[in-house]
């Protein structure tokens, strides 16, 4: 018998279901590693400042090191924080998300983002523009290194938690003249050295993916700043999900962030392996994955490392949408 309170072999009739308390148990993760893949769950997550970054924690998910040639990271911006740049030739895409410190992801807006341009930075551009400084009509990157201290454009700040002051011309051309506001679920795309700024009075977590831009003679990427909502659902032959993708297919983007959404109960019908790589953060539900001969329970705020070719496939469940976003390199030659 027992000394217990609870009758001998009490857990075998009544074990412990529920995901929530395995994470109390000391030594548990969910997390794995492996050649081909990685599963990486909340619990895992290890912050640490980032390089440039002011006032922003950040936490590598994916890099090179486990074989990528892209990093995935989330950049959780704590309040009078700024982003620093990535490195010369490395292009960027920002997705905004409440993720929360537990994984879950809220629907709820805390906050917003702009770009925002002062009027010096106008009154330059105007410059450059009409004295005919930038003769190629594609994006000028305008030298403002005394802008880039929010100090000098609080005027036209709108209140956003989020600003994000990009040096473009395009960006001052399009109308509105000086502020695009973005809340959460939105996106932005900045191209290979493209000289921005993102800032935020409040906190927020960003989805950031970077990877070193492979050029293509006679091509450039523009920036691009959109929300998920508004892309248009793509064909899927012979599979049931909901595709949008936030970058334009055009050769010159070499890679793409889809979005993917699942009704409990569907799954992929083809069982992928593929050369791409991927970077997969499920955003919203539950279900199954399968990595290579590994079957992994998913759930919103997990993170997958998919390297090229390992066998993957997917199954939601639980009672509600599955969405997960997926880095894929895409449009260059593999050789
Ligand atoms: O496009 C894809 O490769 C995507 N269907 N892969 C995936 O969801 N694992
Ligand atoms: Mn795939």
């Amino acid at each position: 018998f027992s000394t217990d309170s609870e009758p001998l072999y009490y857990k075998v009739t009544n074990p412990t279901l529920s995901p929530s308390h395995l994470q109390d148990l000391p030594g548990y993760t969910r997390s794995v590693y492996k050649r081909d893949h990685a599963f990486i769950t909340p619990e895992s997550h290890v912050f640490s400042p980032l390089p440039d970054w002011i006032n922003t924690l950040g936490a590598y998910l994916i890099s090179p090191a486990m074989g990528s040639h892209f990093v995935m990271y989330l950049a959780k911006m704590q309040g009078n924080s700024r982003s620093g740049l990535p490195p010369n030739d490395v292009e960027r895409c920002i997705c905004m998300s409440s993720l929360s410190m537990d994984g879950e992801v809220s629907k709820a807006i805390s906050s917003v983002v702009s770009f925002s341009i002062c009027q010096r930075c106008k009154d330059l551009a105007a410059t450059l523009l009409f004295n005919g400084s930038d003769d190629t009509g594609e994006v000028a990157n305008l030298k403002h290194a005394t802008c880039l201290d929010l100090g000098t454009c609080t005027n036209l700040f709108m209140h956003p938690s989020i600003c994000l002051l990009a040096s473009s011309l395009d960006l001052i051309l399009a109308p509105p003249l000086n502020v695009v506001q973005l809340e959460v679920d939105s996106f932005a795309y900045l191209p290979p050295s493209f000289e921005h700024l993102i800032a935020s009075d409040a906190p927020a977590t960003l989805v950031i993916f970077e990877r070193r831009y492979a050029y293509l003679e006679g091509y450039n990427t523009k920036l691009i700043v959109g929300t998920t909502d508004a892309q248009p659902l793509l064909e899927t032959p012979g599979e049931v999900f909901e595709l949008r993708k936030l970058l334009p297919t055009d050769l010159q983007y070499d890679f793409n962030i889809h979005i993917m959404d699942f009704q409990p109960g569907e799954f992929l019908n083809v069982k992928e392996v593929h050369y791409n790589q991927h970077g997969l953060l499920l955003l919203e539900g539950q279900g199954i994955y399968r990595l290579g001969d590994s079957w992994y329970p998913i759930q919103a705020g997990d993170a997958i490392w998919m390297a090229p070719f390992v066998p993957q496939w997917y199954a939601a469940l639980g009672k509600t949408r599955s969405r997960y976003l997926l880095y894929k390199d895409v449009n260059r030659n593999p050789l």
